[in-house]
This record gives C-alpha cells, structure tokens and sequence, in this order.
C-alpha cells in the first residue's frame, strides 16, 4: 500500500478533445505529478468528455492512449497513483443518470461553457448540456462521508465546481448523507497560459489555428520556432502586466511555470524581448525533450499501456464501485442480483 502524506484525494481529468498542450502540461500535469507524493492521486483521461462534439472514433482512441502515455511521461507513477480512462469505468456513467435525475435543466442550461460552445446552434448534443454533470459523477463516486477530496480547478471551471457541490448537497439532503463536498485548489502556480499568436485568449488543444499553441509533442524547432515568433507589443520593456502587456507576461509566465519562479521577479533580469524569447524557448525545450524520449519508449510498447490503465480502472472501480452502490440503494434502486445467489 503506498502512503502519502496527508488522507486527502485529489482528482483531475483530462479531456483528449486535442493534442496535449503546454497549457495543460504547466497547470495540469506537472503540479499533478509533484503533489503525487503527498496525496492520493486520481488522474483520468476523460473520454467520455470528448463525445459532446462531433469527434473522429479512431482519432479519439489515438488521443486517449497519447493523453496517458504524456501522463506517465511526465513522471506519474501509476503505482502511487490511480490512473484509468474513464470510459473503462462504467460506474461514472451509471453515477452520472442518478446525478441527472438530481440536476434540473435550468441549471445545466446557465453553464457558461455550455452558453458558449452551444453558441445559438440548432443542433447541439444533450450531453454537452450534461457534461458538468458527468463532471459530479467524476468527482463524488471517490467523495465518500469524511474523504477531503480536493480538485485543482481552472478559473473557467469554478462554475462546474459550484454546481458538482450543489448536486451533492441536494443528493444528501434528499437521500440521506452519501457524499463528502469536494473543494476547489487552485492548480499549480495559478498562471492561465496564454496562445503565443493571440496572448488575449488562452492556449487551447482544439483551436485550429495552431501558430500560437505549442504541443507537448512539437518537435523542438516547431517549438522554438513557435516561442521566437510569439506576438508581444511595441513596448520595449520587459514589464510583467497580463493585462496591458499579455504578450511579454505570457512569456514570463512559461518561464516562471518552468523555472518554479515569480514571473514578475524573472522580469527585472531582461532587457530585450529576444534574449527572454531564446531564454523561453531553451526552458520548455529543456521540459520537453526528455518527455518526448520517455513518450516514444511507452507508446512504443502498446500492450504495456493497455495494462497499466487495466490495473487503474480496477483499482478505480474497487473505490468507486462500493459508492455507486450506496448511492443506488439511498435513492430506491435495488442492489445487482446475481441468479445463482441465495
Ligand atoms: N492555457 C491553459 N493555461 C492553464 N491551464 C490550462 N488548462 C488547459 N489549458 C490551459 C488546464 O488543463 C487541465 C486539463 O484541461 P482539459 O483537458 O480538461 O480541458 P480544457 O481546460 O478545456 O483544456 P484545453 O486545452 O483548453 O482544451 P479544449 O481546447 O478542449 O477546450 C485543466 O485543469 C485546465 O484548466
């Protein structure tokens, strides 16, 4: 049994709509690995997120395996760690009907994200209306009563947050007390990083234009090339300000995510924006060139990979499997009945 530090479980999935990006790596992944040793970890690949838009199967399975494979690159031990795809957990899907029938349309329909990427079309999937929900069964099937269960959420997350902590205190309050309310950390250094090309919107896996995003898996003259060529301004001062400067901070702030350091600290040592730029594009190469090697040794042994996430799905389903059964039973359904059971 391996020991942390603290009880407290903490939870973070990852959705293979795209490539993994420096984004999701900096804020996602590598503070998921560092505070591995301290607490219970469950890492999922949330591919049952990646359905709510219209998606190429076999592109989807590729991404599912790639988004495992970087995980473990980075340094997630799936000893210390629970790791699984969600999808090989069935009981996040049956956890998400009893959720559904817990939620009401309107508060579904008042998800920003919904609002955003429904924007006025005609023909949206019902579950992109319900994936916050899908979200509460993620998270509350390890929320037992008396879990700390905490889970790093982005700025553009708080609202899933809220609604996941609704959900399970109306579940409680309906049907007795089942689950512990998770909190909301913030991830890693709190930096959002931004597209080089575009510093006024974040760096995202599914933006087509992809001049400004750099992938975990862009070789290192892409990525250098990238980094040399990001959009600053006029200005030329090096000066931390995300909100009149977004280009310039959004360097500093790879930088700083990188080095472990203040972003506003790192700008008092620059005078051009070219030496910052070659400082910037060495550091995420320096990140990424071992990952990449350790990537190319796991993906190349396929049916490894598949029984590593074999093993986390298990060990998932043993935690989840017990809390889904609670849960059925407090709202009337009866327990799985085996025919040759007297
Ligand atoms: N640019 C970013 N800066 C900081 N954190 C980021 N995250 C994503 N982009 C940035 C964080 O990565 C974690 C996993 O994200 P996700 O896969 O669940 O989906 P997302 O937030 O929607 O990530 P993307 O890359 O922006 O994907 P698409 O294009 O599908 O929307 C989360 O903790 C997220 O905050």
């Amino acid at each position: 049994m391996e020991t942390h530090r603290t009880s407290t479980r903490r939870i973070t999935g990852i959705q293979p709509t795209g490539h993994l990006q420096l984004g999701n790596l900096l804020a996602a992944v590598r503070p998921m690995v560092a505070g591995q040793h301290d607490v219970h970890t469950l890492a999922f690949i949330a591919d049952q997120h990646a359905l709510t838009v219209d998606h190429d199967p076999a592109r989807l399975a590729g991404l599912t395996r790639e988004a495992a494979a970087i995980l473990l690159a980075a340094g997630l031990d799936p000893v210390r760690c629970v790791l699984f795809v969600q999808s090989q957990v069935p009981e996040h899907a049956v956890a998400h009907y009893l959720l559904e029938s817990t939620a009401t349309f309107g508060e579904s329909r008042r998800m920003i994200q919904f609002r955003e990427k429904a924007g006025g079309q005609e023909s949206v999937r019902l579950s992109l209306l319900t994936y916050p929900v899908l979200m509460a069964a993620d998270i509350l099937l390890y929320a037992g009563v008396g879990q700390d269960v905490e889970v790093p959420v982005g700025e553009d997350q708080g609202q899933h947050l809220e609604l996941v902590r609704a959900l399970g205190r109306r579940f409680n309050r309906r049907y007795g007390l089942t689950f512990a309310l998770p909190r909301g950390v913030q991830p890693g250094s709190g930096a959002r990083i931004m597209d080089l090309a575009e510093p006024g919107r974040k760096m995202e896996k599914t933006n087509p234009a992809t001049a400004g995003v750099v992938f975990v898996l862009d070789p290192p003259d892409v990525v250098r090339r990238k980094i040399l060529r990001a959009v600053t301004d006029g200005d030329r001062v090096v000066a931390y300000d995300p909100v009149t400067r977004p280009g310039v901070s959004n360097l500093l702030d790879i930088l700083g995510c990188v080095l472990g350091r203040s972003a506003t600290g790192l700008a008092g040592e620059y005078q051009t924006y070219a030496r910052l730029k070659a400082d910037v594009a060495d550091a995420v190469v320096a990140v990424l060139e071992p990952l990449q090697r350790r990537f190319a040794d796991i993906s190349g042994d396929p049916a490894e990979l598949a029984r590593v996430l074999a093993a986390g799905s298990e060990r998932a389903t043993a935690l989840a499997g017990p809390m889904l059964a609670v849960a059925q039973q407090r709202m009337g359904l009866l327990p799985v009945a085996h025919a040759d059971a007297r």
